[in-house]
């Protein structure tokens, strides 16, 4: 059965796997073992580190990557990142050991167990979308093409749980299964109204989300937007979509946290078109009622809505090919009629002896794009984010809406692994305390993220909201000297000239991991995060009050 497993994986586009063993998943890491050269196998130091990095990897490849943990203490140790993946939308694979179906009989309590034995099945119900456990070889093989499908299709977590007395069992092997099927006539008309309202409009806009990119969808949406000549924004989640093509971006749409111009061209449109859109109010920059739902066209979740007309069963990409069906006869707008007017990033950091900012902190990153070819980029959750919306356009995976933090140092490791390119990782002091460690596992996987930590000695997002809340001021961690220890090669940086030195130093050491620890003065934030934390200090003020 764990061949016809793994054999099913590599089937579906599987890649790699991250995994952390323990007893009940000891059988199957040992198939693991003796399959790496076509499923190579990452094991990492903390299950939260594997579900990250294997999130990362699935954003990555626009398709499965896995998380192999063991039963109890390993899988509900990595609740967290699932739940994460599950919200925005990563298909991840999670392969869970188990207790032996002859085991489980015997009536005694099993180590590892917490209510009954399947708690963990059930809490994990919450979050994936599809879950099979392989008690009986003879079904498994239906099951497991079913919850690969789901994971493809639905592009979320699915859970797959493998007794561990069933890993030798003789099994059949898996057949994929065809695509699920959706009514022709029902996508038409859904079509048919969409471009209606879309010619009716007098400012249409297209607002592009996460789902184009998780479904592959990017050229086909660029088509679409350079055909109908609508300006294009896209979410916070979205960000860096269509950077490539010749549609008409006008930026990142982020409510009352972004800019102003690009606000005014979403909310004041009458005829919206959201492609793959999660609505939530990071996205929405906590404005949301300012989009008026009438005036809105929206596909998400294998679903359209159009004002107030629901069609249930239309995917995304059965969508976007009938709109350019119907753009076809029409002649394309001529070039230009829509200027691609985004903003101009920062760049030319002054290398002197001032304090660090984190727009300075953006401006060097830029100019170290400018020379070398930019680098794909993991940012955790903390103003490293926000400061990577003023950074050039550059692959960027970053929990822009679930906001776990001890994203970042995994997720990079899990890029380096699905892509085999270097990584540039973004992260603050307090994520950093979180899975920082798992810098450690580079050398023996063979990886080299350049990571920089923008060090505020506090949870200096929380203090904005709460300026004197004496809790969250952290102590300053010696974390240039950490990565020493780890394997790596640490930086220690205070001044902006310090900052350029680090970072060409290390661009040129590709042999191990490189730290800068970039000291920033509490309360230094970034423009875009001030902005965010006064929509959001405004939103909550009490009813009347706005
Ligand atoms: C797993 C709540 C959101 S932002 C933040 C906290 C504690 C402070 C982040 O500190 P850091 O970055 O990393 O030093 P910065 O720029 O703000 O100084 N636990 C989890 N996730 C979240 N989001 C929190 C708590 C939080
Ligand atoms: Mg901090």
């Amino acid at each position: 059965m764990a061949r016809a497993l793994i054999d099913a994986l590599v089937d579906h586009g599987v890649h790699e796997v991250f995994g952390l063993p323990g007893d009940f998943a000891l059988p199957f890491f040992r198939h693991l073992e003796q399959n790496a050269d076509r499923l190579p196998l990452y094991t990492l130091a903390h299950e939260p580190g594997v579900g990250f990095a294997a999130d990362a990897a699935a954003r990555w490849h626009g398709g499965p990557s896995v998380a192999c943990v063991t039963y109890g203490a390993g899988a509900l140790n990595m609740v967290n990142p699932i739940a994460g993946a599950f919200s925005e939308k990563s298909p991840v694979v999670v392969i869970s050991g188990a207790p032996g179906v002859d085991e489980a009989g015997r009536g005694l309590l099993l180590h590892h167990q917490v209510r009954t034995l399947d708690s963990q099945l059930r809490i994990y119900r919450e979050i994936t979308c599809d879950q099979a456990v392989l008690d009986d070889p003879h079904r498994a093989p239906a099951e497991i093409a079913r919850v690969l499908r789901s994971c493809r299709e639905q592009s979320r977590p699915v859970y797959i749980e493998v007794p561990r007395d069933r890993v030798d069992a003789p099994c059949e092997p898996v057949v994929p299964l065809p695509p699920s099927s959706w009514e022709p006539a029902a996508v038409n008309a859904c079509a048919d109204e969409v471009m209606a309202r879309l010619f009716e409009a007098s400012r249409p806009v297209l607002l592009v989300g996460v789902e184009v990119r998780r479904f592959g969808l990017e050229g086909r949406v660029a088509e679409l937007a350079s055909r109908l000549g609508m300006p294009v924004a896209t979410t916070f989640m979205g960000r860096g979509l269509l950077a490539e093509s010749a549609a008409p971006l006008v930026g990142t749409y982020m409510g009352l946290a972004g800019r102003p111009e690009v606000r005014a061209v979403v909310e004041e449109s009458d005829g919206l078109l959201m492609l793959g859109v999660l609505m939530s109010d990071t996205n929405f920059g906590v404005s949301g009622e300012r989009v008026d739902p009438r005036a809105t066209m929206v596909a998400a979740d294998r679903g359209v809505r159009v004002g107030f007309h629901v069609y249930p069963d239309v995917p995304l990409d059965a969508l976007i090919d009938a709109l350019l069906e119907r753009c076809a006869g029409r002649a394309a707008p001529a070039e230009g009629r829509v200027a691609s007017a985004l903003p101009v990033p920062p760049r030319g950091l002054v290398a002197d002896a001032a304090a660090i900012h984190p727009r300075d902190i953006a401006a060097a990153l830029n100019d170290l794009f400018d020379e070398t070819e930019p680098m794909p980029v993991a940012s955790d959750m903390g103003d490293c984010l926000f400061t990577a919306m003023d950074m050039v356009h550059t692959p960027l995976v970053a929990p822009g809406y679930y906001a776990t933090m001890g994203f970042g140092v995994p997720a990079g490791l899990g890029i380096s692994a699905a892509s085999g390119r270097r990584p540039l990782v973004m992260v603050g002091d307090g994520a950093f305390q979180m899975t920082g460690w798992e810098l450690g596992t580079c050398a023996r996987n063979g990886w080299a993220p350049i990571v920089v930590v923008f060090n505020n000695a506090s949870w200096e997002m929380l203090r904005t909201f709460q300026p004197e809340a004496g809790y969250n001021d952290l102590d300053v961690w010696p974390f240039a000297r950490l990565a020493e220890g780890l394997g790596g090669r640490g930086y220690a940086v205070t001044t902006r000239a310090d900052l350029k030195a680090a970072l060409a130093a290390a661009r040129a050491d590709e042999s191990r991991f490189q730290l800068i620890d970039i000291a920033i003065p509490r309360g230094a934030i970034s423009d875009t995060l001030a902005r965010f934390v006064g929509a959001i200090k405004g939103a909550n003020r009490p009813p009347g009050t706005r």
